[in-house]
C-alpha cells in the first residue's frame, strides 16, 4: 500500500480513552443508575420492547472487573454514510475485546446490515486492523444502507449468528440504524438467541443527539473540513471582492452542519431549515432576506460574499414541501409513463400546469427552468422527488440575481452581482478523523465492549462530559428505548428515536441570532484552517462550536 506520510504518522496515534477506562480490562467496573423510560408514549414503548425497555442507564468506574468470563465472539457493522472515525469504532471494539482474551474474535459484516443477512465477512487480526488506525472512510468493511427491520431478516440475522457462535452485533449508525439494532436487541432477547446488540451514534449531520448523546460522531471532523473550505472561500472573496458564493453543505434534513459552519465561519448569510419553517418563510421571503444583504454591500461597493444553504432547506420551505407532494401525487404509478412520453419539455409544463394547483403552480412557476426540470427527472425508486439532489444552491442564487435585476431597475441597488456555486459534502465523510473524533470513535468502540462483557444488550454506547479533556469524559451506556418515541412512518406509528433538529431556542443558534445581521453586511468571517493533527491541545484537541456553546 502507498502511505502517506501523514497516514504513516496517523498509524502511530495513540487515542486517548475516558480516564475510568485506561486501567486495562481487569480494572473496570460497572454503576447501575436508575431505571430508564422512554422519552414519550413510554406505555406504548414498554409494550413493543417487553424484554429490553426501563433497563438502568450505566456508568463505568475503575475499580474491579466482575463480569462473568465468556469467550466474546462480536460481529460489527457500518450502516448508513460514511462518517470519519467509524475505522477507530472497530480499533477500540477489537482492542477491547483482544485485551480481554486472545480468544475473543471480531467479525466484521461487509457493506452494512446486509452482510449480516448474506453472511459476508471477514475475521479481523492486527495486521488488517492496523491499516486502518486513525483514518477516515468506512472501506474497512464497507457500509450499506440495507435497513435491518423485518421479522424475516431477524430470523436470518439469528441463524448467521448462530452458525458463527456470536455473541454480539455492535451497529454503528444512525438513528434509524439504532432504532433497528433496539428492534433487533429486543428480537434476539425475546427469542433467546444469547446475542446481544449494542449501538454506536454516528453521523455527520449531527441529528442523532439528545440529553444522553451529546454528539454523533462524524460531525466534528466533518465541518471541520467544510468549514476550512468555506474560510478559504471566504478569503478569496475578500481578496477577489467580485464574487458572491452560494455554498451548499450536506445534512439530509437537519441545519446542523450549516449553523456549526456558520459559527466556524460568520458568512454573510446561513439559512436554516427549522428557522424558515418556523416563521413559515416563502421562497420570495428568502429570497429578499438574500438579496436585502447583497444590496446594502453592493451599495457600499462590497460586491462579495458568502451564503451558506444547508442541504435539506427546501423540504421546511411550507409552500415547497407542498409543491413536492403534489408533484408526487401527480407523477404517482402510471402517470409517470404518460409524463415522459410527452414530446418535449412545452408539453410537460402544460401537463405540470393542468396537474397542480394554482397556488403550487405559482410556487412552480417562480423556479429557474433547471430546477424546474430537476424537479421532473431525479426520482427515487418510490417515484418521489429526491429533495436532496435539488440544487438549491443555485436555486436561491438564481432567485436573488432575478430579485436584484428589479431592484436595479428601481434604482435602489447600485452593486454587481457575480455568482459561484459549491457543494460541499463528499469531501467530509471521509477525512482523517480529527483528534477528537480519533478519540470518541475509539472510545465508542471501546466502551461498547465493556457493555458487551458485562452483558447489556439494546443499549447505545455512550461517552459524555465531551467538552472536557478526554481524562474526563465519562463512558457507559443508556437503553436506546430511553430515546425513543412513536412518529407516523409511511403510514404507520413506528417506534423511532427522535431526529434533533436545531433547537430555535438553545444556545448555538441563539448565538448565531445574535450576531448574524452584523455578519450579513459587515465583512466578519473567519478562517478556521485545516485541521491540526499534532500541536497545542487547544489547537488541536478542540470539539464544535455547537457542542461547546450547548454544553458550557
Ligand atoms: P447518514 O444519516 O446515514 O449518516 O448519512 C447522512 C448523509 O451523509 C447526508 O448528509 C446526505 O444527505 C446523505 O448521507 C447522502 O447519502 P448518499 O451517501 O447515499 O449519497
Amino acid at each position: 500500500m502507498n502511505l502517506s506520510p501523514l497516514q504513516k504518522a496517523r498509524y502511530e496515534y495513540t487515542p486517548k480513552l475516558p480516564g475510568m477506562l485506561r486501567n486495562g480490562i481487569q480494572d473496570i467496573c460497572v454503576k447501575e443508575g436508575a431505571e430508564t423510560e422512554s422519552v414519550a408514549d413510554q406505555e406504548k414503548i414498554k409494550a413493543l420492547f417487553p424484554n429490553t425497555y426501563g433497563k438502568k442507564e450505566i456508568t463505568f468506574e475503575k475499580g474491579e472487573n466482575t463480569a462473568a468470563p465468556k469467550k466474546q465472539v462480536v460481529g460489527v457493522i457500518l450502516s448508513g454514510g460514511q462518517a470519519p472515525g467509524g475505522h477507530n469504532v472497530v480499533c477500540g471494539i477489537y482492542d477491547a475485546l483482544k485485551a480481554a482474551s486472545a480468544e475473543n474474535v471480531l467479525y466484521g459484516f461487509k457493506n452494512g446490515p446486509s452482510g449480516l443477512l448474506d453472511d459476508d465477512y471477514l475475521i479481523f487480526d492486527d495486521q488488517y486492523i492496523n491499516e486502518y488506525r486513525n483514518t477516515g472512510g468506512f472501506d474497512i468493511i464497507g457500509s450499506g444502507r440495507t435497513k435491518l427491520e423485518t421479522e424475516a431478516q431477524f430470523e436470518v440475522a439469528a441463524e448467521v449468528c448462530k452458525k458463527h457462535g456470536i455473541t454480539a452485533i455492535v451497529i454503528i449508525g444512525g438513528d434509524d440504524s439504532n432504532t433497528n439494532a433496539a428492534v433487533l436487541a429486543e428480537y434476539f432477547a425475546a427469542h433467546e438467541t444469547g446475542v446481544q446488540v449494542i449501538g454506536c451514534p454516528k453521523t455527520i449531520d449531527g441529528d442523532l443527539k439528545n440529553e444522553d448523546i451529546e454528539c454523533s460522531f462524524g460531525f466534528d471532523t466533518a465541518t471541520k473540513t467544510y468549514s476550512e473550505l468555506i474560510g478559504n472561500i471566504e478569503r478569496d472573496s475578500n481578496s477577489a471582492k467580485k464574487y458572491w458564493h452560494f455554498i451548499k453543505v450536506m445534512g439530509r434534513s437537519a441545519s446542523h452542519v450549516a449553523l456549526e459552519c456558520a459559527l466556524e465561519t460568520q458568512p454573510n448569510i446561513c439559512l436554516i431549515g427549522e428557522e424558515v419553517a418556523e416563521k413559515k418563510m416563502s421562497i420570495a421571503e428568502i429570497t429578499n432576506y438574500i438579496a436585502d444583504a447583497v444590496e446594502k454591500r453592493g451599495n457600499q461597493g462590497l460586491n462579495f460574499g458568502v451564503a451558506i444553504i444547508p442541504e435539506g432547506i427546501v423540504e421546511f420551505v411550507p409552500e415547497f414541501s407542498a409543491l413536492i407532494k403534489e408533484i408526487n401525487e401527480l407523477l404517482a404509478g402510471s402517470k409517470t409513463e404518460e409524463f415522459n412520453a410527452l414530446p418535449d419539455w412545452a408539453a410537460k409544463y402544460e401537463f405540470i400546469k393542468k396537474g397542480l394547483t394554482a397556488e403550487s403552480f405559482a410556487v412552480f412557476d417562480i423556479l429557474p427552468a433547471g430546477i424546474q426540470q430537476q424537479l421532473f427527472l431525479e426520482r427515487d425508486p418510490h417515484g418521489n422527488v429526491q429533495v436532496s439532489l435539488i440544487e438549491s444552491e443555485k436555486l436561491f442564487s438564481e432567485l436573488v440575481k432575478n430579485e436584484l435585476a428589479k431592484r436595479k431597475a428601481a434604482g435602489t441597488y447600485k452593486g454587481k452581482f457575480g455568482q459561484q456555486h459549491h457543494f460541499f459534502g463528499y469531501e467530509g465523510r471521509c477525512a482523517f478523523p480529527s483528534n477528537f473524533d480519533a478519540d470518541y470513535c475509539y472510545s465508542l468502540g471501546y466502551n461498547a465492549f465493556m457493555l458487551i462483557q458485562y452483558g447489556y444488550t439494546g443499549y447505545l454506547s455512550k461517552v459524555s462530559n465531551l467538552v472536557k479533556p478526554a481524562e474526563e469524559w465519562v463512558a457507559g451506556g443508556m437503553p436506546i428505548t430511553k430515546m425513543m418515541n412513536i412518529e407516523r412512518r409511511n403510514g404507520e406509528d413506528k417506534p423511532v428515536i427522535r431526529k434533533a433538529l436545531v433547537e430555535l431556542d438553545g444556545k448555538p443558534f441563539k448565538y448565531f441570532e445574535a450576531h448574524r445581521d452584523e455578519w450579513a453586511v459587515g465583512t466578519c468571517f473567519t478562517y478556521p484552517g485545516a485541521i491540526q493533527y499534532y500541536g497545542p491541545a487547544e489547537v488541536c484537541d478542540i470539539t464544535t462550536r455547537t457542542l461547546a456553546l450547548e454544553k458550557g
